[in-house]
């Protein structure tokens, strides 16, 4: 009997997710698990909730909640729409957990130890009018590299470059509006992923068979331009994970989190940690360390194309990084399928302007199969 590790992307808590997002994780990554254990194959499948960040914060801006009990609140609702759909996990958590906390903080340690973060003096945008920060999406403008008028501080939804927010031409404030932007010493943590960049490419050389829309994203971004960066994981910001070192405190860092692009790949192994703790099972180390039984496990991810650079890249870098002397062997992933956008009415589904059908409106016009059957049978593997 083989054995099957199987993850889809953890959709951000900002809302109920439209048909849109659950073609290009969560649904066919539930096909790919029912077709692994109809084989009798053993099945691990895993999601969760993308609970930290700026999507989480605004959201909950929004309904006028404290974040905590707003990403309580929409857990359960993704949850129940899960269970609606019939999407068969083995476990759905939270990245917001204690066991994300600790292996986030971990990681963090264990890269520090083998050199690979440093600290960086940075500039950031300062809002007056917010009289706060502006990390990530707290901020948009014009993209530097393909003139999208609606980019994001943290990555360009048109052309998926992953940008720093002091990149981005006639910026503005995501919450307000506001130009009047003052550019700001802060320092934060980076990861140095250039390190790793030779070995990044010639993992992704030696993988076979993997789809053309995941290897032609990654090499994208290690040889284009300045090739792969060094990226910030800590921000400025209130709700995360404090940045500490395995819980200690970390000089300089006080008050800061870090970045919510580190610590959600890393739920995909607190997942499974979860999983143990809620009493399904007894050993995760079986599925996520090759020194404890995981070498013999085939692990496959699901994502729409946006998400491709952080799992082909930054993910990689984390777990590769942290075994750099060959101490902490991870399981790394062996398949990434991944998805192109599917359109609503001849443009993109977006959650932020309730454009599209959503999860919820769904079920309550027909019932699940048939959404299963029409969107898998719809999937957009070849374009959008
Ligand atoms: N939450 C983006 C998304 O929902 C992000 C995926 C994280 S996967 C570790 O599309
Ligand atoms: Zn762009």
């Amino acid at each position: 009997m083989a054995r099957h590790l199987i993850t889809s992307a953890i959709p951000y808590i900002n809302g109920i997710k439209h048909l849109g997002n659950l073609v290009g994780s969560q649904l066919p990554a539930d096909l790919y698990a029912r077709y692994q254990r109809a084989r009798g194959n053993e099945v691990m499948f895993l999601c969760a909730t993308d609970e930290h960040g700026t999507p989480a914060e605004l959201a909950a801006a929004k309904a006028g909640k404290p974040v905590d009990a707003y990403c309580a609140e929409m857990w359960e609702v993704q949850a129940r729409l899960a269970e609606g759909f019939r999407l068969s996990f083995d476990h759905f958590g939270r990245s917001s957990s204690e066991q994300n906390k600790r292996l986030t903080q971990h990681f963090a340690k264990v890269l520090d130890a083998q050199g690979l973060i440093r600290e960086v003096s940075e500039t950031q945008m300062y809002s007056h009018a917010d009289g706060r920060y502006l990390p990530d999406r707290y901020i948009e403008g014009t993209c530097p590299n393909c003139g999208f008028d609606s980019a994001r501080g943290d990555q360009c939804d048109n052309c998926t470059k992953q940008l720093d927010p002091t990149d981005l031409i006639n910026p503005r404030s995501a919450i307000s509006g506001a130009t009047d932007l003052e550019v700001r010493a802060t320092k934060h943590l980076f990861l140095r992923q250039s390190t790793l960049r030779d070995t990044l490419d010639a993992w992704i050389d030696g993988q076979t068979g993997w789809p053309i829309l995941t290897t032609s994203i990654a090499k994208k971004w290690l040889h284009d331009g300045d090739g792969l960066q060094d990226r910030g994981i800590t921000r400025d910001l209130k709700w995360g994970i404090p940045a500490q070192f395995d819980g200690a405190p970390w000089s300089g860092m006080e008050g800061k989190v870090f970045y919510v692009w580190f610590d959600a790949p890393i739920e995909y192994i607190a997942c499974a940690q979860e999983w143990v703790d809620a009493g399904k099972g007894g050993d995760w180390e079986r599925w996520w360390r090759t020194d404890k039984g995981a070498d013999d496990v085939r692990y496959v991810q699901f994502m729409g194309k946006d998400n491709v650079p952080f799992h082909t890249l930054g993910f990689p870098a984390t777990l590769m990084g942290a075994n750099y002397d060959g101490t902490e062997p991870w399981k790394m992933v062996d398949y990434i399928k991944s998805f192109n956008y599917l359109n609503y009415d001849g443009g993109q589904f977006s959650t932020s302007q309730g454009r599209g059908v959503f999860m919820d409106q769904a079920l309550e016009i027909l019932p699940a199969d048939y959404w299963r059957w029409w969107l898998l049978s719809h999937a957009p593997e070849s374009s959008d």
